[in-house]
C-alpha cells in the first residue's frame, strides 16, 4: 500500500485529493496546524479513513518529525496562503508559508528520503501574471502581479532546483483556477454561487463585486487533483500546465450563475471599488497540451456545468437539503 502525505489537507484541493488517493488504495496522511477551533469541515466525511498530524509549514522541525513518522512515498505540498488579496495585507507571512515553506518541505525530504520520496508542488497560473504570451504554457515567462504570485514563483523554482541539484523526484503543477462547492467563500466563483443562492432564497438583496472584466480559465477541482497524482506516476519528474484552455470574464460567470435561478444579474450586482486589486491579472488562459500528451489528462467538467453545480450546491446547503447527486444530473 502506497503512503501519501498531504499538506493543506483541510483545503479544497486537499479534500478532493484525499478522496482520490483513498479510492486508489493509498494510506493517506495529512498535516494540519493547530487552531483553537477545528477547521475540518471539508474532510469530516473522511474521519477514520485518513491520518492527521499536527505541524506547520513555518516550523521546520515539525515537518521533519511528521516526515520521519509517516515515511511517505509521495508528498503533495498544497498548503499556502492562497487568497491573493490577503497577500498584499500580509506579504511577509505569505512569503514565509508560500515560498520558504516549500524549501522546508524539500529539505525534510532531502534529509529523510531524497531517493525515495516523490514531491508535488502546487504552483499557480498567478505566476504568469501580466500578459506576456497567450495562451500560457510551461515555457511562458513569469511576471507575477501580487505578493502571492511572487511567492509561488519562488516555490516553483526551488522545486525545479532541488530536482536539478539533488536528482530528487520533484514536480511542479502550474494549475489554473479550479473551483467547486468546497471552494472558500471569499473566492469569486463561490462568492457568486453563494450570493446568487442567497438572493434567490430572499436572504440577501445585492452582491458586491470588484473587477468584472478579469478573465480566468476556470476548471473543476476534482479534475485537477487527478493531474497532481498523474505527475507523480511518470518515469521522469517534470512541470505541467493544467487548464481547460477556455477563458471567461467574471461578468460571464455572474450572468451564468444568475441564469441558473432565472434572475437578471444586472438588478442585483453592485461594484465595490474596494474589491478592485492594487494590481490585476487581466487574462489567464492555459495551454495544457503537454499534460494531455504526456499524462493523458483532460478536464471532464465544463465551465457551464461547474457554475450550475456550485449554485445548486449552495441552494441545497442554505435550504438544509442534501447535496444534489451531480453524477446523476450529468454535471
Ligand atoms: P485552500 O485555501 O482551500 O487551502 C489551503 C490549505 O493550506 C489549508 O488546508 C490551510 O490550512 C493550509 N495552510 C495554510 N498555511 C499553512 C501553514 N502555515 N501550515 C500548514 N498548513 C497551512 O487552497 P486550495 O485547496 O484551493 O489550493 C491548494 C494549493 O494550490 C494552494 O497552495 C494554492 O495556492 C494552490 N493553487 C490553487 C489553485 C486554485 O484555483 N484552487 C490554483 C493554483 C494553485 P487551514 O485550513 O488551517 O487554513
Ligand atoms: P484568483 O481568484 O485571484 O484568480 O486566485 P479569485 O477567485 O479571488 O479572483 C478571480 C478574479 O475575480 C476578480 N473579482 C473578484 N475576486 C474576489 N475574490 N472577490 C470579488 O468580489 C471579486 N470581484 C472580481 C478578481 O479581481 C480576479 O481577477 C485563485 C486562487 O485560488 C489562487 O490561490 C490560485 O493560485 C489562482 O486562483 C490560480
Amino acid at each position: 500500500m502506497k503512503r501519501a502525505l498531504i499538506t493543506g489537507i483541510t483545503g479544497q484541493d486537499g479534500s478532493y485529493l484525499s478522496e482520490f488517493l483513498l479510492e486508489k488504495g493509498y494510506e493517506v496522511h495529512g498535516i494540519v496546524r493547530r487552531s483553537s477551533t477545528e477547521n475540518f469541515e471539508r474532510i469530516a466525511h473522511l474521519a477514520g479513513k485518513i491520518h492527521l498530524h499536527q505541524a506547520d509549514l513555518l516550523d521546520q522541525l515539525s515537518i521533519i518529525d511528521v516526515m520521519r513518522e509517516v515515511k511517505p512515498d509521495e508528498v503533495y505540498n498544497l498548503a499556502a496562503m492562497s487568497f491573493v488579496p490577503t497577500s498584499w495585507k500580509q506579504p511577509v507571512l505569505t512569503g514565509e508559508f508560500t515560498a520558504i515553506g516549500v524549501t522546508r518541505m524539500l529539505e525534510a525530504i532531502r534529509l529523510l528520503g531524497r531517493d525515495r520520496i516523490r514531491f508535488y508542488q502546487a504552483s499557480s497560473s498567478e505566476m504568469f501574471g501580466k500578459v506576456v504570451e497567450v495562451p500560457q504554457k510551461e515555457t511562458t515567462p513569469f511576471y507575477p502581479r501580487s505578493p502571492y504570485g511572487v511567492a509561488k514563483v519562488y516555490g516553483h523554482w526551488i522545486t525545479v532546483n532541488y530536482r536539478e541539484s539533488y536528482g530528487m523526484f520533484c514536480c511542479s503543477g502550474i494549475l489554473f483556477n479550479h473551483e467547486s462547492e468546497r471552494r472558500g467563500r471569499e473566492f469569486v466563483t463561490r462568492k457568486v454561487s453563494d450570493g446568487v443562492a442567497r438572493i434567490k432564497l430572499g436572504l440577501a438583496r445585492t452582491l458586491k463585486l470588484g473587477n468584472l472584466e478579469a478573465q480566468r480559465d476556470w476548471g473543476f477541482a476534482g479534475d485537477y487533483v487527478r493531474a497532481m497524482w498523474l505527475m507523480l506516476q511518470q518515469d521522469q519528474p517534470d512541470d505541467y500546465v493544467i487548464a481547460t484552455g477556455k477563458t471567461h470574464t467574471v461578468r460571464r460567470l455572474v450572468e451564468l450563475a444568475f441564469d441558473v435561478v432565472g434572475l437578471n444579474w444586472q438588478k442585483y450586482v453592485e461594484i465595490d471599488p474596494t474589491l478592485v486589486r492594487p494590481a490585476e491579472v487581466d487574462l489567464l488562459i492555459g495551454d495544457a497540451s503537454k499534460a494531455r500528451a504526456k499524462l493523458g489528462w483532460k478536464p471532464e467538467v465544463t465551465f457551464e456545468q461547474l457554475v450550475e453545480r456550485m449554485v445548486l450546491a449552495d441552494l441545497a446547503r442554505l435550504e438544509g437539503k442534501p447535496m444534489p447527486d451531480f453524477k446523476a444530473k450529468g454535471i
